[in-house]
């Protein structure tokens, strides 16, 4: 009798501690070399037109299936950036910028300027607002971000966004 009741004791304590509590956030950041911060949150999200984005397969950093990211709806980052204005009045000197996109766990991703505004990447580049027909409310990785043309799109696959950091090469 008591080898059972410490047997369930510790299964009760393995199953609560293997729970790893998912992190997600509410609201994003713009900091760093602009002319004023911005804080984006869920609510100014909705503000903006999602985009139906088609099926997504996550493939981790080796290639290898994760899984489908199905029903993505979002809106393109360089949308919600769209009035953002960057510490620099020239716009040749703005290919001398790059975002760091920082997670709650400190997961980090670097775009470029150009990446981002001038080139098709910034057509794939978005925050999702809703997956599988659960609203982004209520989804366990948001802010979720993702380019749905890179190869292998676990990388660039931003869980829990916190902030973006718009930053100047040295
Ligand atoms: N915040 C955060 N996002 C992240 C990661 C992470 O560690 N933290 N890992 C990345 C990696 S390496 C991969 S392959 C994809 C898919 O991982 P998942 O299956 O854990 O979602 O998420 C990416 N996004
Ligand atoms: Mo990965």
């Amino acid at each position: 009798m008591k080898k059972s009741i410490l047997l369930f004791f510790v299964i009760t304590c393995i199953s609560i501690f293997g729970q790893e509590k998912k992190s997600t956030t509410t609201e994003f950041r713009v900091i760093g070399q602009v002319k004023k911060e911005l804080t984006i949150s869920l609510h100014d999200l909705e503000k903006y037109p999602a985009q139906n984005i088609k099926d997504l397969p996550i493939t981790n950093h080796l290639g290898e299936a994760r899984y489908t990211a199905k029903n993505l709806k979002g809106i393109l980052l360089k949308d919600l950036l769209k009035d953002l204005q960057i510490n620099e009045d020239s716009p040749k000197k703005l290919s001398e910028f790059y975002f760091v996109f920082t997670a709650v766990d400190q997961y980090k991703v670097v775009f470029s300027w150009n990446e981002i505004f001038n080139s098709s990447t910034g057509d794939h580049l978005y925050v999702i607002t809703e997956k599988d027909g659960t609203k982004i409310k209520d989804m366990d990785d948001r802010i979720l971000i993702v380019t749905t043309s890179d190869f292998k799109t676990g990388r660039r696959h931003i869980k829990a966004l916190s902030k973006i950091e718009v930053r100047r090469v040295q």
